[in-house]
């Protein structure tokens, strides 16, 4: 066995399961980011190794303004913490803090192949009737490849959406393990069963998301009490007025039971019952509180955190601990590769 097999199958012995995910700071975040990914942020810290990172040098694969960017550079790490993610149990840190996702993301660069880039959906539908597309956006699953490859992760949790990304960084490990050396943990994806894609309010074919220009289209954390409302009034159901579960036939309906029955904790089954006889105006004003409810902590805990100087002392401790795991890892993947000045003299 190689000297680098061995250190790796030892430290993964020894250590417990090592959580990676990544959200980028390009907006306030919503509901589906929430449900579909950030919840489980939270349930999987206590068991174990988990690292959060705000993924700015995503954002940046579409133009960002960038007093805007680190603006919600902060807000992104406030909302983190303030959802439940726990410094003190896990690692928050902002990605361009750590040299080694650029550069790994250099090194998968050339160990993928733009066939496989071109096919990916997110980048389809991102770059779809532009006349010009940023190279970012093609290369976006690599760099997300190497976030997760440089930590050696082993769980990413992520909305259904990131399946294919997920499936494209396992696919490079194990391309670079088998042709050249074992150097990368192959990591699985954790996806969201419930709730995990909550559909946009104004049309509920379409996913909630952050780039969707109507307001109305998505509930984000920070909205206040009367846009939630508003929102859940306004969105998109159908004509039979019956609140049944059906995401096929009643698209609209299905995803607000959907955002009710995750956050509530009530089955689609009792959700149907609750409502059997009454209208979708019943449903929907009891929706608007679920969500208000929900919310009311987050925000008030965000209000607490986002100006205060322990965010910025959380920032920078988790980029120091992420830093030493990642510089390690780098140093693996420069051997593997052949890259760089060897430690003694080679002929
Ligand atoms: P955009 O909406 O601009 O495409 P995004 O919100 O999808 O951005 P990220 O900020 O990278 O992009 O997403 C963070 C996490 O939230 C990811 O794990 C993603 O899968 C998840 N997510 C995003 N939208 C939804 C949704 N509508 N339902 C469930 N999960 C979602
Ligand atoms: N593409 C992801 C965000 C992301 C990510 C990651 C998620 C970037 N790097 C690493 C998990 C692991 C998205 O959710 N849209």
């Amino acid at each position: 066995m190689a000297e680098n097999e061995e250190k790796l199958t030892e430290t993964r012995h020894e250590r417990r399961k090592r959580v990676f995910s990544g959200v980028q700071p390009s907006g306030s975040l919503h509901l589906g980011n929430y449900l579909g990914a950030i919840k489980q942020f939270v349930d999987l810290q206590n068991d174990n190794d988990c690292i959060y990172c705000i993924v700015d040098e995503h954002a940046i694969t579409v133009p960002q303004d960038p007093k805007e960017l680190r603006k919600h550079i902060l807000d992104l790490a406030a909302l983190y913490m303030a959802v439940g993610v726990d410094p003190e149990k896990s690692i928050i840190f902002v990605q361009s803090e750590v040299p080694g996702h650029a550069q790994l993301g250099w090194v998968l660069a050339c160990s993928s192949y733009t066939g496989e880039l071109f096919r990916m959906t997110q980048f389809k539908a991102k770059s779809g009737g532009k006349e010009s597309v940023g190279t970012g956006l093609l290369v976006y699953p690599v760099l997300m490849a190497a976030d997760i490859l440089l930590y050696d992760t082993d769980i990413v949790p992520v909305g259904s959406d990131q399946k294919q990304h997920i499936e494209l960084c396992r696919d490079i490990a194990i391309r670079v393990n088998n042709t050249i050396k074992k150097t990368f943990v192959v990591p699985d994806g954790r996806f969201m069963k419930e709730g995990a894609r909550i559909m946009a309010l104004d049309d509920p074919t379409q996913k909630m998301s952050k780039s969707n220009k109507n307001i109305h289209s998505s509930i984000a954390l920070l909205d206040d009490a009367n846009k939630i409302k508003k929102s859940i009034m306004k969105s998109v159901t159908d004509s039979e007025g019956i609140v049944r579960f059906d995401p096929d036939e009643k698209p609209g309906v299905s995803n607000l039971m959907n955002i009710y029955s995750v956050l509530s904790g009530e089955s689609l089954d009792s959700i149907e019952e609750m409502y059997a006889g009454k209208g979708y105006g019943d449903f929907k004003k009891d929706l608007v509180g679920v969500v208000q409810k929900a919310l009311a902590p987050i925000q008030e805990r965000y209000n607490e955190i986002r100006y205060s100087e322990e965010l910025l002392t959380t920032l920078h401790d988790g980029a120091e601990k992420a830093n030493s795991i990642a510089e390690r890892t780098m140093k693996r993947v420069y051997d593997t590769f052949g890259l760089g000045v060897p430690a003694k003299i080679v002929r």
